[in-house]
């Protein structure tokens, strides 16, 4: 279970059969409702925004902006998709919450599909984790037979239907406009951005798409007040979030925290380091966000600082390693997994991630010459800034950061003709 500072999301993870219907209502759960049935949706829209809530799915986009985004004079039906494809190296937060406390995030998903008009919503959901799509299922038809879904919910007049959409487990319908193709059952590629989901999203009409954590969230603010939320965390990383600890640390697991708590202190509620090693490099969220090291151990983890240390917090998805990894053939673990999940669509992803994988693999093997890493670096802005969605611009992350960092690593693979490390020493590739 999380260890935790502000305990809300992970509130109830230890307590028994915690998913049940009776467990979340024996807690006040589903009360959030009846007081933002009492409340206009607009003012719904305006207490998330004020809360300063953000996108916890890595770009920390103003939530409350995106839902006042829909176009309420549009005649088309307006939809709320969950974005629960989580498939980023190293993020483990979202399955966790849905197997622990499914119902706070169908409170979440009628909170906010009230706000923005929504009749029909949809948790698109990783295909690869069947127990936390049936644990959903069963949730969503609990809610239905206490009439918190369906017809005129709780007498308020509002209606909802909620769908759980299993996904055909491909990364990059983790990316929304590939979600909404995969949803409208075609093969899951990124549409042109814009029209942005907000004005063009689910059968073209207006569609709020939100990660997991985000609308888990909702409940709480509304509970609470936008104030008791915008009270924590930093001055524009308002609120708390789910820090996700894993790799070579005493207790991996999922610690609840405000925005702004550093590495450091994490690192103490997870009991350290293991024993008898050292922190050599970390992501903050996911393998896609640049590396860092231990100098950066005491930025605060929210959006400014981290993006000031010349990473993005991402998904809080920190994956620790200690000095016993080789870090060029850790960077070359997650290139081969972004070539294989490269959509294709377009070419300076779809062939670079397979050139970057070729390049690596020399070095990592300890052929080639130094040149080799100037191709790479070569390859990497090819990529970089003219790839049609997020994935091509994230493979090249962890590779430009780990050079920047770790050139004298890569250049002692090409002097002692292959990897240093003894292989047996580390656990990250167990
Ligand atoms: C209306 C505008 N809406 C932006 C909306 C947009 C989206 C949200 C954020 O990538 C990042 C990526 C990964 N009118 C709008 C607008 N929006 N301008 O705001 O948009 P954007 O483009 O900043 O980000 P994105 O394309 O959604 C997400 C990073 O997150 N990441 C996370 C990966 C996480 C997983 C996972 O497993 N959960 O895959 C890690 O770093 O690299 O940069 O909704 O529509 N003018
Ligand atoms: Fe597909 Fe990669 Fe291009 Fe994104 S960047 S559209 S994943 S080929």
């Amino acid at each position: 279970m999380a260890d935790t500072l502000t305990p809300v999301l992970t509130d109830n993870w230890d307590v028994e059969r915690s998913w049940t219907l009776a467990s979340y209502e024996e807690r006040g759960g589903y009360a959030a409702l009846d007081t933002a049935f009492a409340m206009a949706p607009d003012d719904v829209i305006n207490a998330v925004k004020e809360s300063g809530l953000r996108g916890r799915g890595g770009a920390g986009f103003p939530t409350g902006m995106k839902w006042g985004f829909i176009p309420q004079d549009n005649p088309k039906p307006k939809y709320l998709v969950v974005n629960a494809d989580e498939s980023e190296p190293g993020t483990c937060k979202d399955t966790p919450l849905m197997l622990a406390s499914p119902h706070t995030l169908v409170e979440g998903v009628i909170i906010s599909s009230y706000a923005i008009r929504a009749n029909t919503a949809f948790i698109y959901v990783r295909g690869e984790i069947l127990h936390v799509i049936r644990r959903l299922q069963r949730a969503v038809q609990e809610a239905y037979l206490a009439g918190h879904l369906g017809k005129n919910i709780h007498g308020s007049g509002f209606d909802l239907d909620l769908i759980v959409h299993a996904g055909a487990g491909a990364y990059i319908c983790g990316e929304e406009t590939a979600l909404l193709e995969g949803l409208e059952g075609r093969r899951g590629q990124p549409r042109l951005r814009p029209p942005f989901p907000a004005v063009a999203g689910l059968y073209a009409s207006p569609t709020v798409i939100n990660n997991v954590e985000s609308i888990a969230s909702v409940p709480s603010i509304i509970a609470n007040g936008a104030a008791w939320f915008a009270g924590m965390g930093t001055e524009k990383s308002n609120g708390y979030g789910i820090f996700s600890l894993s790799g070579h640390v005493t207790r991996p697991g999922q610690y609840e925290a405000p925005l702004g708590i550093t590495l450091r202190e994490l690192i103490d509620l997870a009991g350290g380091m293991r024993e008898g090693h050292e922190l050599k490099f970390w992501t903050p969220g996911g393998s896609s966000t640049p590396l860092l090291t231990p100098e950066h151990l005491d930025v605060p983890l929210d959006f400014e600082s981290v993006g000031a240390a010349g990473s993005m917090l991402g998904t809080r998805a920190l994956q620790l390693f200690d000095e016993t990894t080789c870090v060029v053939r850790a960077v070359l673990r997650w290139t081969e997994f972004y070539k294989h999940e490269s959509c294709g669509k377009c070419t300076p992803c779809r062939e670079g991630t397979w050139w970057l994988t070729q390049t690596l693999a020399k070095l990592e093997k300890g052929e080639g010459s130094e040149s080799d890493l100037d191709l790479l670096l070569d390859q990497c802005d090819n990529i970089l800034g003219r790839s049609f969605c997020a994935l091509g611009d994230g493979a090249t992350s962890p590779i430009s950061s780990s050079i920047q960092h770790f050139r004298d690593e890569y250049l002692a693979h090409l002097s002692h003709g292959g990897c240093p490390f003894d292989p047996a020493a580390s656990t990250a590739f167990a």
